[in-house]
């Protein structure tokens, strides 16, 4: 599948796309000595646990190192999976009845900050696309890194903190991005491009006025024409940011050409698809260079495991141990799981 950002934007305007052809820029290797140097030397630094709250105090957030990314943890519980609307594409469906085991997810999409703390510890190879000055601050969501690259970062996360960091797989992702809604955005009044802006940073107006040639950009403002500073936009009901638009990010799972199979129980698709291979690997939310239709709840895309574009990026996920008070038949909270399942 092509992705739609590269469909989107003329190629003279992509910063690069790699294609599944291109010799893949590997990851640096993980030296163990070196990571678990620097793991080590963090956890001698002082690396411990801090928490914040949303400023409603609602949304409970924790962050293991200084330098490592702010999470918030969910209970689990069970939802429907994919296209309920109908306006969809067949990859989107069956809908089907998904048991999501406690786990935690990043507040935010991976910030190029956070992404540099890993190239710095010798675990992380560089981004492979460097954004335009306006959009190179610490805050903005990394983007150019492969899938293999997004592993790298979590296989350090996970010495750094000593804790089970890992890519949210592809149910996890949905789950917390839906935070309960069940319609095509967690703002549920549909598609409705002026409130889209409010909301998400998609293709906007402000994207046309430097890529005149993006007519079809949807017809509000949301001021950014590239990435956006995670958390530029408000937090969906389980406060998390930005899983609607700004990058697209990568999951753990194998592509499908649709769920007919699917696990119930939240872990990640592995198997080979109907191609034979797992070479694509699957990304969601839709991106600042797409319209409302990309950002849909359920849309998926997937890309070669070495892609990399301007475009995508990731978040992280944890796996937490399940509460006794909290069984995986418990329904859907209202709300995170503030304080459950301490990480
Ligand atoms: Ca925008
Ligand atoms: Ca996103």
């Amino acid at each position: 599948m092509t992705r739609l950002l590269t469909a989107l934007i003329p190629s003279a305007l992509l910063m690069l796309i790699a294609s599944a052809d291109a010799a893949p820029v590997a990851p640096a290797p993980v030296p163990a000595k070196t990571a678990a140097a620097a793991g080590d030397e963090a956890s001698a630094a002082g690396c411990s646990t801090t928490r914040t709250r949303s400023a409603d105090r609602r949304i409970s957030y924790f962050r293991h190192c200084p330098d490592t990314p702010e999470m918030t943890s969910f209970r689990g519980g069970r939802y429907a999976m994919g296209d309920a609307i109908g306006s969809g594409q067949p990859y989107e469906r069956p809908i089907h009845d998904v048991t999501i085991a406690p786990f935690a997810i990043g507040r935010y999409e991976i910030t190029r900050g956070e992404y540099q703390a890993c190239v710095e510890a010798g675990a992380c190879s560089e981004a492979q696309v460097q954004p335009a000055a306006g959009e190179a601050g610490a805050r903005h969501p990394v983007v150019g890194v492969s899938w293999h690259q997004a592993k790298a970062y979590v296989a350090w996360l996970k010495v750094r903190t000593g804790r089970p960091y890992r890519l949210p797989t592809e149910a996890e992702w949905e789950y917390a991005a839906r935070a309960s809604a069940t319609a095509n955005f967690t703002w549920n009044w549909g598609q409705v491009d002026t409130v889209t802006c409010q909301y998400a940073n998609a293709l906007d107006q402000s994207a046309r006025e430097r890529f005149p040639e993006l007519y079809w950009a949807i017809t509000c403002n949301d001021g950014f024409a590239q990435t956006a500073p995670v958390g530029s936009f408000p937090p969906n009901a389980w406060g998390v940011h930005d899983m609607q638009g700004n990058v697209w990010e990568w999951v753990e799972d194998c592509w499908h050409p649709d769920y007919t199979g699917a696990p119930t129980d939240g872990r990640a698709w592995l198997e080979p698809g109907s191609d034979g291979t797992c070479a694509k690997r699957v990304n969601r939310g839709g991106g600042w260079g797409n319209g409302s239709t990309s950002l849909r709840l359920s849309n998926r895309d997937a890309d070669p495991a070495s892609n990399y574009s301007d475009g995508l990026g990731f978040r992280v996920a944890l796996s937490l141990a399940r509460p006794k008070s909290a069984p995986a038949s418990a329904p859907t909270p209202a709300a995170p799981a503030a304080g459950t399942a301490a990480p």
